[in-house]
């Protein structure tokens, strides 16, 4: 074995990459990426202890969400930057210690190595690697535990950088992303503490999706019904994927006026229906489809990409030269765009100038999608919603959010959205809906039958949809809402979106195309005892379920 990993959907055979990536990792970006989540946890279980002790450590705070998304699936697989967040994070434990002796805390005996161990050269660190990671935990329940919280610490790193670029911060949840990685080193916790964890880390996931929220709307506006052109222009262009809406408005500032249009990619469509983007002339629409169709797309599309996040899958050599990565993805071999310094905006003139040399995008299709249905949106609708589900136009929404992936498995999603009835609404987030969002569903009463919200993140919006349908309804309890629930993940911010609907008290959620890897089965059994999570079956046999 020369690496373990699973923390995705699509590990090899369901259970572990052992000997690369199903992602395109080698055993040493894999192995390079468990040793920095080894000193980040390091650097928690330091920054914990000023935490008690109310002292707060910003430097602490940036490195720790910076480097659990730089190991988020499909984020990054350059080295030399794994390398030197590691080198990074030595720096900031010795800072960390600085600070605590400077405001006399006291260290307890037996630190956790990882507080501790350190080394000065790539040879030794590419040696130890290999020491650390995943199944140094012998215990299953245990491990399964951990890594779930893990990857939910993943999930909400993410949306804390994305906030935390436009300005936004949550106190709270920082600090408890250094209490939940400081539990992961604790050899003491049992299973029970461990599961209380886990639900508590879905509390702080709603937190940091409501900050996110909060952050991209008083920044760009509320999304607002949009009709998304999908064909192209006869311009040079950029293509811009990823979850990043700041790197968004600076690519669409630099290049306004330039002769270079802008579309976006996967996650990125729903820049698309923020009011402050839609202004610009030279933004064209979307571009292609789920993340893992861009070995055929990139290609055709002609001009160069940027990635401000995952989902990279590794780059033909055709057009890798056209790559450009941001913020927490990389890949080696591909031009970084460095980070803003000093409040200064990124430097985009590199992918700008490429651009002006590239052909203009190979129409692959025309038309055009229908999205922007985020809470703001969707509440201005509610008299409307409310009458068709009381005349029983509307009979059940069916929240289909989450990721998609390259797994056969997963036509179900097309076939369960076409085989819905008629009287059926799906309510979308993330890169799940590329799986039936370009299918003539049509509409009841001019409401679309799929109501896409936005990114992943934007799941915290279908809450605040469901809650406020609770609210006009006057139930008591979320699941006596007509919502049924069948999510698709992929990757870690799939797990933080579980994790958060389950804290709000959402039960029987069907998880597909396959239940993770990492949950033992003692934690499905706590998963399904507790909140009647289940896998999924057939289209048919599911249809006949979630609308009993
Ligand atoms: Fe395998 Fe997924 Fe880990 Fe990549 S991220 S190595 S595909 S489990
Ligand atoms: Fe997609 Fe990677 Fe999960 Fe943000 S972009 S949802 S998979």
């Amino acid at each position: 074995m020369s690496m373990f990993c699973f923390q995705c959907q699509e590990t090899a055979k369901g259970s572990g990459c052992t000997i690369a990536g199903v992602c395109g990792k080698t055993p040493d970006v894999s192995n390079l990426q468990d040793l920095l989540i080894h000193v980040t946890k390091g650097v928690s279980v330091l920054a914990n202890l000023g935490r008690k002790e109310n002292l707060i450590i910003a430097k602490a705070d940036k490195y720790v969400f910076e480097s659990l998304f730089t190991t988020i699936t499909n984020a990054n697989f350059d080295q030399t930057k794994i390398l030197s967040k590691i080198y990074e994070g030595f720096e900031i434990r010795d800072f960390v210690r600085k600070e605590l002796a400077a405001n006399s805390i006291a260290l307890p005996e037996n630190l956790p190595e990882s507080t501790g161990w350190k080394a000065n050269d790539d040879e030794t660190l590419l040696v130890y690697s290999e020491l650390v990671g995943v199944l140094q935990e012998s215990n299953e329940d245990i491990r399964s535990l951990k890594e779930l919280l893990t990857y939910g610490l993943k999930g909400m790193a993410a949306y804390a950088e994305h906030a935390y670029n436009l300005g936004y911060k949550n106190d709270e949840v920082y600090a408890f992303m250094h209490r939940g990685l400081a539990a992961t080193e604790d050899k003491t916790l049992s299973v029970d503490e461990l599961v209380a964890l886990v639900l508590e880390c879905g509390k702080f996931g709603v937190d940091v999706m409501a900050l996110l929220d909060q952050a991209n709307t008083e920044s760009y506006g509320n999304p607002e019904i949009t009709h998304v052109n999908i064909g192209v222009r006869n311009n040079p262009a950029i293509l811009i994927s990823g979850h990043d809406l700041k790197d968004m408005e600076e690519l669409l500032k630099q290049t306004d006026g330039s002769g270079v249009d802008v579309y976006t990619h996967s996650e990125m469509l729903p820049a698309n229906y923020y009011p402050a983007f839609k202004k610009y002339e030279h933004f064209v629409g979307n571009y292609g489809n789920a993340w893992w169709q861009q070995k055929k797309e990139f290609e055709s599309f002609n001009g160069p990409v940027l990635f401000t996040t995952n989902c990279i899958v590794p780059p033909k050599s055709s057009y890798m030269d056209r790559i450009y990565t941001t913020g927490s993805s990389g890949f080696e071999g591909c031009e970084h765009i460095t980070d803003r310094e000093h409040g200064q905006p990124k430097d985009f003139s590199a992918i700008i100038e490429h651009a002006k040399r590239c052909a203009s995008p190979t129409e692959i299709e025309t038309g055009e999608i229908v999205g922007g249905f985020a809470h703001n949106q969707v509440i201005a609708l509610t008299d409307k919603i409310v009458d068709a589900v009381k005349t029983g136009a509307i009979r059940k929404f069916l929240v289909m959010a989450g990721c998609d992936g390259r797994m056969k498995g997963r036509d179900y999603y097309t076939e369960f959205a076409k085989k819905l009835p008629k009287d059926t609404v799906i309510l979308t987030a993330g890169c799940a809906k590329y799986r039936y969002n370009k299918l003539p569903l049509g509409d009841i009463n001019g409401i679309p039958r799929v109501l896409d919200a936005g990114q992943c993140n934007d799941s915290y919006s279908l809450v605040v949809i469901a809650l406020k349908l609770k609210e006009v309804f006057e139930l008591n309890d979320i699941n006596e809402l007509p919502i049924a629930y069948n999510i698709a993940w992929y990757e870690q911010k799939a797990v933080i979106v579980l994790l958060a609907l389950l804290a709000l008290g959402v039960k029987n959620i069907h998880l597909g195309p396959t239940l993770p890897a990492f949950l033992s089965p003692n934690v499905v059994n706590v998963l399904v005892e507790n909140f009647g999570i289940s896998g999924i079956g057939t289209v048919d046999e599911d249809i006949e379920k979630m609308l009993a």
